[in-house]
């Protein structure tokens, strides 16, 4: 009987530590609005990860993403797109948009500087 309850308490546990690590804590995406000027704008707040995680743009419309830190720790002052040759540096408690190539549909991961948190654009 003990031997169950230890089992099941394990697999708990495992459960847990996957959740906390490779689940989708924050699952909605967000879908950018088109100004009058035809571009797309979609906020990200920078604040223990990405606040959407994910957020869809119209392809063919030019798009800025504005990443807003709130986070103060070194970790997050980066934002990197590996697949659009993006690096740059995110400054605090400021708006900073990123132009995004819209002209190709895809899916296009993101991270901060170290590869620890992660969020997506996609272009459909
Ligand atoms: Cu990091």
């Amino acid at each position: 009987m003990t031997k169950i309850i230890v089992l099941l308490v394990a697999a708990a546990l495992i459960d847990f530590i996957v959740w906390w690590f490779f689940g989708n804590h924050y699952q909605q995406a967000v879908t950018a609005d088109v100004s009058e000027q035809n571009i797309q704008h979609v906020q990200v707040i920078v604040d223990g990860g990405y606040q959407p995680e994910t957020v869809v743009l119209k392809k063919g419309i030019p798009a800025q993403v504005h990443f807003q830190r709130q986070d103060p720790s070194s970790c997050l002052e980066k934002v990197v797109f590996p697949d659009l040759g993006i690096n740059e540096f995110l400054p605090e408690q400021q708006d900073h948009p990123i132009t995004i190539d819209t002209s190709k549909a895809g899916e296009y991961d993101y991270a901060c500087g170290m590869n620890m948190f992660h969020g997506k654009v996609i272009v459909k």
